[in-house]
């Protein structure tokens, strides 16, 4: 067994057995209450499901295992000569909640190396698609043409023990991030740079990999990759692309199936797709306006005319986030050090000066501060990456590192299948009138 699968066996098992004797003793304690509102209002903020890779608070933002994002870019092990997190620290530790050393991330970028070799007929899957499919969408085709090769699924069809599952899944994890950067560049070569492949350089990390194979050979940018695949990973479970994981995977789906669910809902504009929307509303302001140095007042008329054409000010608002996104502050100190005379950045930092006064004016929105997708597509293009369509590929690239364990983790625990309650609004109505005659009776 290798390191970490046996790292992880050992801490799966131990929390499995904490888990049965807290659920023994404490099973019938009530974590919340449930209102209208919330049940009418997309479920926020219900507690209602165990994700352990990271959790959310709204005021302070993401913790990974209890570290916030400076605190692992201060911790997790770097590139040579690099500065920025290497994305598999943080999978290691999303995995088995400790900090790796940097041999054990040096092992981890070998065995994903080895396993990164991606079918040839899922090239030919993706070549079927039209060329002006959303790079998204080649995405979840190409994960979903993978699914053949899950362990998963062979190993469950062959008759698995159920005390298997974290096993296969663990190993479909480790094939699934290992092939995603090649899948990924793949199709933005495909697309964008006449199908004109650059192979793998296996001496690079993970992410500096992706980089490399993107075309990219800037050690800026590559740096930028490593934070952009770290700070995107994981959200807690109740975002959209978690929850869909969670969700697929629980009806013992394989990763494959549950990624490419996953992706799907990352590729709307309220989730992963608002990246590329920020930057093409940036580009459409900076058109119209005609200067690429607006003013704050500019900026100000431009946002009250989007607002006012009944659209959302993309890259604003959260569901669960009532401060500034840390996830948005470390892309803006990472360009206050390595990108500070950029146009394109300076009128994203002016955005987060004007933006949240005038959503708070509306009296509506409850978090009017930026979050992760505001700040990256000005960085993108900084560095030369300017076809926006592609953006949110790159944030699923991540995210699945999050996901992912978390499945791990599912299956560990040998969580159920997910299936919640529903209503009719004649139900409610019903037990509203109920509720007003029993009143009315006593
Ligand atoms: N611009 C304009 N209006 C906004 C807004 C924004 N950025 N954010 C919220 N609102 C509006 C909502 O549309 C809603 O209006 P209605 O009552 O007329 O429908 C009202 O304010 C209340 O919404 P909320 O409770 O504050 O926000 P929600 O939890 O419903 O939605 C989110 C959260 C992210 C979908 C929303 O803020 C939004 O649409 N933002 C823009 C898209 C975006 O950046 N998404 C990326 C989120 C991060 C990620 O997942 O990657």
């Amino acid at each position: 067994m290798d390191p970490l699968k046996q790292l992880f066996a050992e801490k799966s098992q131990a929390l499995k057995k904490e888990v049965k004797e807290l659920l023994q003793e404490h099973g019938n304690k009530k974590v919340d209450e449930v209102s209208l509102d919330q049940v009418y209002g997309g479920m926020r903020d219900i507690t209602c499901m165990i994700w352990e890779p990271s959790l959310l608070d709204a005021e302070e933002g993401i913790r990974f295992r209890g570290y916030s994002i400076p605190e692992l870019r201060e911790k997790l092990p770097s590139a040579p000569k690099g500065k920025e997190p290497l994305p598999e620290g943080l999978f290691w530790l999303m995995l088995v909640g400790e900090i790796p050393t940097k041999e054990q991330v040096k092992w981890l970028t070998e065995n994903w190396v080895r396993r990164s070799n991606v079918p040839e007929h899922v090239f030919r899957a993706i070549d079927a698609l039209p060329l002006d499919a959303h790079p998204m969408t080649q995405l979840s085709v190409g994960v979903m043409a993978m699914q053949n090769t899950s362990v998963f699924a062979q190993r469950y069809n062959s008759g698995m023990n159920k005390t298997e599952y974290w096993d296969a899944t663990y190993e479909d994890t480790m094939y699934l991030i290992a092939r995603l950067p090649r899948l990924a560049a793949y199709i933005y070569s495909r697309i964008y740079n006449k199908g004109e492949q650059v192979l793998p350089d296996i001496s690079l990390d993970w992410g500096g990999n992706f980089a490399h194979m993107l075309g990219f050979q800037d050690p800026g940018f590559k740096e930028y990759m490593r934070l952009f695949l770290t700070i995107h990973a994981d959200h807690e479970g109740g975002n959209a692309s978690a929850h869909t994981t969670h969700l697929v995977g629980s009806t013992l789906s394989d990763p494959y199936l549950s990624l490419s669910a996953a992706f799907n809902a990352l590729a709307g504009p309220l989730h992963g797709l608002a990246n590329q929307e920020v930057i093409r509303w940036v580009l459409k302001m900076v058109d119209t306006l005609g200067t690429t140095k607006p003013s704050r007042e500019q900026i100000g008329d431009y946002v009250k005319s989007t607002l006012a054409s009944g659209r959302v000010i993309p890259g604003y608002g959260h569901a669960v986030l009532r401060k500034p996104d840390p996830r948005f502050m470390a892309q803006r100190q990472f360009a206050e050090d390595n990108v500070p005379d950029s146009d394109l950045v300076k009128i994203v930092w002016k955005i987060f000066d004007v933006v949240p006064p005038i959503l708070s004016s509306l009296g509506k929105v409850k978090n009017p501060w930026p979050n992760v997708d505001a700040h990256s597509g000005a960085l993108l293009v900084h560095y030369g990456m300017k076809e926006y369509n592609y953006y949110t590929v790159m944030f699923a690239v991540s995210r699945a590192l999050g996901v992912l364990a978390a499945q791990c983790w599912a299956r560990a625990l040998a969580l159920p299948l997910e299936r919640p309650k529903s209503v009719t609004t004649k139900w409610v109505q019903e037990m509203l009138e109920k509720e007003q005659t029993s009143t009315a009776t006593n």
